[in-house]
């Protein structure tokens, strides 16, 4: 590898989407390694699974968590709870790589001093999809969402605080991270069906962390 490619290699784009959402692209690309192990070790205790919602529909993505409190979801509703339902076990703790990630991204983005207490981890595989929804079951909505983008690359709908709302589509890939506070943080949002492709490190999937400070 040249200067040159190095150069472009390590170039930080950061685009305001809409205004509180800030996209560093390619933030996580220097960790990706120390962040697809973490969530191996995670998973290896706490493996992905298909939630029921409320309404009694699997999710097609799939999701696990770490941190003090993991998202649930069953035939109750929603919640954020200090075990695994699967196991009873506290989720895996935050790992070290992944709440300094966060803190970084949010103070990049203008929120000094993000201390996540819960790490939703999704796994797509080809045709999954997360339909429009708001992100409320936090206590703290002046708190961002930071999230990152690992493996095959998406298409994310981003709309605005009523779900009737326009959205616009932006594409997440390998090692992109967003900052979704101010204006944004209540924005209704989805993830459009994975298309089929192969990721040199993740394979025939994509999976995305989001980082939460639920109290
Ligand atoms: C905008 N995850 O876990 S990440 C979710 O790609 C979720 O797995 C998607 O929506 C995914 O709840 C999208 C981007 C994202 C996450 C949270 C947000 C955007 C957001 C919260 C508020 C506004
Ligand atoms: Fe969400």
């Amino acid at each position: 590898m040249d200067l040159f490619d190095s150069i472009v290699e390590s170039e930080q784009r950061d685009v305001q989407l809409a205004p509180g959402a800030m996209l560093l692209a390619g933030f996580a690309r220097p960790l990706e390694a120390a962040l697809i192990e973490a969530v191996a070790a995670i998973i290896a205790r706490a493996p992905f699974r298909h939630l029921v919602t409320p309404g009694g529909h699997r999710m097609s993505v799939a999701m696990t968590n770490c941190g003090r409190v993991g998202w649930v979801s069953d035939r109750t509703g929603y919640r954020y709870d200090t075990n695994d339902p699967d196991s009873g076990l506290p989720w895996p703790s935050m790992p070290e790589t992944f709440a300094d990630l966060a803190l970084r991204a949010a103070d990049g983005a203008g929120f000094a001093d993000f201390r996540p207490d819960a790490c939703l981890i999704n796994r797509y595989e080809p045709g999954a999809k997360l339909s429009l929804h708001q992100d409320k079951d936090e206590l703290d909505f002046n708190a961002p969402i930071v999230s990152v983008s690992l493996g095959l690359p998406a298409t994310f709908l981003f709309g605005g605080l009523n779900r009737n709302d326009k959205t616009t589509r932006y594409r997440l890939a390998h090692g992109d991270v967003v900052v979704w506070g101010g204006s944004a943080r209540l924005a209704y949002h989805g993830v459009m069906p994975l298309a089929d492709g192969e990721h040199p490190l993740l394979g025939n999937q994509r999976i995305n962390l989001t980082f939460r400070k639920t109290r």
